[in-house]
């Protein structure tokens, strides 16, 4: 028998209609002060009441570098499982699935059933979500390999898989985009035979027409645009540049400096499409924020949490959580894919070394028993280019720690695995989860007027590496802390109380 995933919720604070989920929420806190070298906790509590249309809309994802390993892999990935693939393989059969995705293959505990054991439901089940096989896909990108050319050239997919996706994806051709060549490698030159013409404003109003053209030719209700191109090197922040909305949208009419995926960032907001950065450079500069904010569309990033830094926002959590002084923590990364290649340039290296090392802050941060203010671990990030092991990334780390009495703790991880197959599925959650947000609506005691969440959609982070989070928010890294806003949010929508784990009804007599 298949396990049940549906589920209502009986309470007289939810309400199920034809069109809404409404829960009504008490959300309790505490408020800390300082007062004479005393720190004064006071529980504080708010009623929220929340709204969640049930209507899952069409949803479009146009895909920025849809051509690349990541764009290629998730394409490939949703076509099969829409059409249900199986493949032969060395060690067997295999059937497509949508592993390594919070929303399709991870669960939730709803609660302890009549003999006290906890009843798990697909994540994708706590509210209504777009399904992923029903997404349609687009995107654009300066090479002008189709799908099908692109799946072969990332070399990812199993050969039986992909003679199958082949007729399927042939017809999928990335539309051309804005190639700006000092803001990648100069080693990409050779792909950019797919590209926009014209001046910033006319490249800007260029892919705002293809966003319309694809809302209107897919017969769309939604369109959300995802950056999975080259990593980027930083812009500057300039004031006058691209510090105000202003500025920033006035700087593209007069062509001065802006990187594409900026441009990007901006079309899709003036579209009222969400944006999400997957790549680490400042796409999202504070004139792109102003702008998001002022037209009300969420935007998200910045560069996918995968592998190794998904792995480090766990073990360092762990290590410091338990008490011991983490000291070191260097990570060694070698790959062969074009990802690789672009990141064997300085520039953009130093992107990614900037977003690899701000992982762990939040957890130093925490333990002002173990790190006095200011003090930091070593913490060194290297990226080596290797042609051979293509997508099959390799990730080394290690990790120092002191233990008590001189001690000293080092403990050492190798992990291989397809970088890609990785990544897709962390777009795919992205995609749902965003466009879940935007169904999503509430109001408080204290505020009756009804709101959507801050435009800077930080509920994202267990996805990203340097999350974004509204002005003077705290920016949490911590895996299974982002976790649990997901899953605590979800749930409060749903008018279910915070996962506690304390499971009390198993520690009394
Ligand atoms: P890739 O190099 O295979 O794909 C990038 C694609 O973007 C290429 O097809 C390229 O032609 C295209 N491109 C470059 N500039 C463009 C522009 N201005 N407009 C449109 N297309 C453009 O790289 P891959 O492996 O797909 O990764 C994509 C991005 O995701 C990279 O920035 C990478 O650092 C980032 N990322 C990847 C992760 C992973 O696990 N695979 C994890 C975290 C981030
Ligand atoms: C080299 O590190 C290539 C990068 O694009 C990474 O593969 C990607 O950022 C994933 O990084 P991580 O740390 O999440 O595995």
């Amino acid at each position: 028998m298949e396990a049940a995933t549906e589920f209502v919720v009986e309470s007289p604070d939810v309400i199920y209609s034809p069109d809404t989920i409404e829960a009504q929420y008490e959300y309790r806190t505490t408020s800390v002060s300082r007062e004479g070298g005393i720190l004064k906790v006071h529980p504080t509590s708010t009623r929220f009441t929340f709204r969640t249309a049930r209507q899952v809309p069409r949803l479009g994802v146009m895909l920025v570098g849809w051509g690349g390993n990541n764009g290629s892999t998730l394409t490939a990935a949703v076509l099969a499982n829409r059409l249900r693939l199986s493949w032969p393989t060395r060690t067997g059969r295999k059937e497509a699935n949508y592993y390594g995705s919070l929303t399709q293959a991870g669960t939730v505990s709803l609660g302890l059933d009549a003999e006290g054991k906890e009843v798990f439901v697909p994540f994708s089940s706590l509210l209504p979500m777009v399904a992923p096989d029903d997404l349609v896909f687009d995107g654009w990108d300066i090479s002008s390999l189709n799908l099908a050319e692109a799946m072969r050239r990332a070399q990812v997919l199993d050969w039986g898989l992909q003679e199958q996706l082949w007729p399927h994806m042939e017809a999928m051709r990335p539309r051309p985009s804005v190639y700006i060549p000092e803001f990648i490698a100069a080693n990409q030159s050779a792909r950019a035979d797919n590209v926009i013409p014209g001046t910033r404003a006319q490249q800007l109003e260029q892919i705002r027409r293809d966003i319309r053209d694809f809302r209107s030719s897919a017969g769309l209700d939604k369109v959300i645009v995802l950056w999975t191109a080259n990593t980027e090197r930083f812009c500057e922040v300039i004031p006058g540049l691209n510090d105000t909305a202003e500025n920033l949208l006035r700087t593209i009419q007069l062509g001065l400096e802006v990187s594409p995926s900026t441009l990007f960032a901006v079309a899709s907001i003036l579209e009222g499409c969400a944006f999400l950065n997957g790549s680490p450079q400042n796409t999202l500069v504070p004139g792109a924020l102003e702008l998001a904010w002022q037209r009300r569309v969420f935007v998200g990033g910045d560069d996918f949490k995968s592998g190794q830094t998904k792995v480090k926002s766990v073990l360092v959590d762990f290590l410091i959580g338990s008490g011991l002084k983490t000291m070191s923590i260097v990570s060694y990364n070698h790959l062969g894919n074009n990802d690789g290649q672009n990141l064997s340039a300085p520039p953009q290296f130093r992107s990614k070394e900037v977003s690899k090392s701000s992982v762990v802050d939040d957890m130093v941060h925490s333990n002002p028993v173990l790190y006095s203010p200011g003090e930091q671990p070593d913490h060194c990030v290297v990226i080596k280019y290797v042609p051979y092991v293509g997508d099959s990334k390799r990730a080394l780390d290690e990790y120092t720690s002191e233990l008590m009495l001189g001690g000293t703790n080092t403990l050492v991880l190798h992990n291989t695995c397809e970088d890609s197959l990785l990544a897709a599925p962390i777009m795919l959650d992205l995609a749902l989860l965003t466009e879940l947000c935007q169904r999503v609506s509430f109001c408080t005691d204290i505020d009756p007027d009804p709101q959507s969440f801050h435009p800077v959609l930080s509920l994202l982070g267990f996805l990203f590496k340097a999350p974004l989070a509204p002005p003077g928010s705290p920016v949490v890294n911590a895996l299974f802390r982002q976790r649990s806003c997901i899953e605590n949010i979800l749930r409060a929508c749903v008018g279910l109380p915070p996962q506690n784990h304390m499971l009390l009804e198993h520690k009394m007599e």
